[in-house]
């Protein structure tokens, strides 16, 4: 049994509640055991008997260490691009206009349809890489571009299957209700029978950690996503909900009474959904690059999310319509540029609130009993991390107590 000692390095603990930003232990020490963190804190307080026990001492040469990154929110599993509609949409079309055109989602289920899952995995595993190489070890990866049992499964397969191959932990959502698939044109409610017939099944075969939906006019009504919900439920499943995207379509308080572990996109969020959010411990995932990328105007409501204690968790989205971007250090500074939010508070967005927003309570800070999941970085401040955008100054990524 090895027992690592890491010095050397400042640490951003990201502990809620710390009494200094970020919760930085200045010139740290932290102890590892069994993939865990066994004890965190200054070097001069480390204990004796502690120090005692170390087998390896690891010298981090004056790097920052934080949590290993969390990407919440990722459709990455998917075939083919939609370059060819960024064009259209530089070019005036909308993208409520292409989806309703048949387009948009439909055209990624297409080529997910016609790819096999050695292909889907090889293309999504580029993305993946991509994420890790900039130190995530957690993410999650929704279905939701088969929209056929025979599809979702083999989504969900290749996710599984890239969290087993990949220094990274993938949690699955179905997100079945993504989009209505050509074969149920004009009939949603027949969709949504057929979403509730595919989960248990789907569940069933050990695919499905949390259910998602989205709810929106050009998607799924708040009726139709409920009965996702109650299906979920039924099986003892969490679920999360795309909400508030693109209109207010009340998903935020319907989620929140489902007990969601978070509402995502929310540019167009009310009071009362809020104030739901609140009351159900719902997560607010941010996605900056979805804003970004659809030349949204409507930010999300912030100050509203700040006012009511909801906590605010920021990820990439990466998907090929709203948001063809894997890089998570980028959505920081855009969080920051776009949203207003603080470095701390984007920083926490991807870590600690990032965890919470899929249900892990054993991550997403650096603290004693939580999994030894931490980021070596090349700088001197944690802001640093969301002000230098574009470039990666990762070192090392530690992943279960084990350097990557
Ligand atoms: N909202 C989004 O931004 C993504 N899915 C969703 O429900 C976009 C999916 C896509 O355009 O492919
Ligand atoms: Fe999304």
């Amino acid at each position: 049994m090895t027992v690592q000692l890491w010095t050397h390095c400042d640490i951003a603990t990201l502990q809620a509640g710390h009494a200094v930003p970020y919760g930085l232990i200045k010139d740290g020490a932290l102890l590892v055991e069994d993939g865990q963190i066994a004890w965190v804190g200054r070097r001069s307080g480390l204990p004796a008997d502690q120090a005692a026990r170390c087998t390896r001492e690891h010298n981090a040469g004056g790097a920052l260490i934080t949590p290993g990154l969390i990407d919440c929110h990722t459709h990455i599993v998917y075939a083919g691009d939609r370059a060819q509609e960024f064009e259209l949409r530089l070019q005036g079309a909308s993208y409520e206009n292409i989806a309703r055109a048949g387009g948009g989602i439909a055209s990624t289920v297409k080529a997910t349809r016609a790819a096999s899952e050695a292909e889907l995995q090889a293309q999504s595993l580029k993305r993946l890489q991509a994420l890790i190489a900039e130190g995530v070890t957690t993410l999650e990866i929704k279905s939701g571009y088969g929209l056929a049992i025979e599809h979702e499964r083999k989504a969900l397969r290749v996710a599984r299957a890239l969290g087993r191959s990949q220094p990274a932990e993938v949690r699955t959502t179905f997100l079945g209700a993504h989009a209505i698939p050509p074969e149920f044109a004009g009939r949603p409610d027949a969709y949504i029978d057929e979403v509730v017939r595919m989960l248990p099944l789907l569940h069933a075969e050990g695919l499905v950690d949390a259910v998602d939906a989205f709810c929106e006019r050009i998607a799924f009504s708040a009726v139709q996503t409920e009965r996702v919900f109650l299906a979920a439920h039924a099986l003892g499943l969490p679920v999360k909900l795309h909400a508030e995207q693109l209109s207010d379509s009340g998903g935020a308080q319907l989620a929140a009474r489902y007990g969601a572990l978070s509402c995502d996109h929310l540019e167009w969020l009310s009071d009362a959904g809020a104030a739901a959010m609140a009351q159900a411990g719902s997560v607010a995932v941010l996605l900056p690059g979805a804003f970004y990328f659809l030349r949204e105007t409507r930010l999300p409501p912030v100050a509203l999310l700040r006012e009511h204690g909801v906590p605010m968790a920021i990820s990439t989205d990466c998907n090929p319509g709203s948001s063809p971007c894997s890089s998570l250090l980028l959505m920081l500074s855009m969080a920051c540029t776009l949203f207003r939010l603080t470095p701390e508070e984007a920083l926490a967005g991807v870590t600690r609130h990032a965890a919470n927003a899929l249900g892990l309570a054993d991550r997403g800070v650096i603290a004693a009993g939580k999994r030894a999941d931490f980021v070596l970085w090349d700088v001197a401040h944690p802001a640093q991390l969301a002000y230098a955008f574009g470039s990666n100054p990762r070192l090392q990524t530690v992943f279960k107590g084990d350097l990557v």
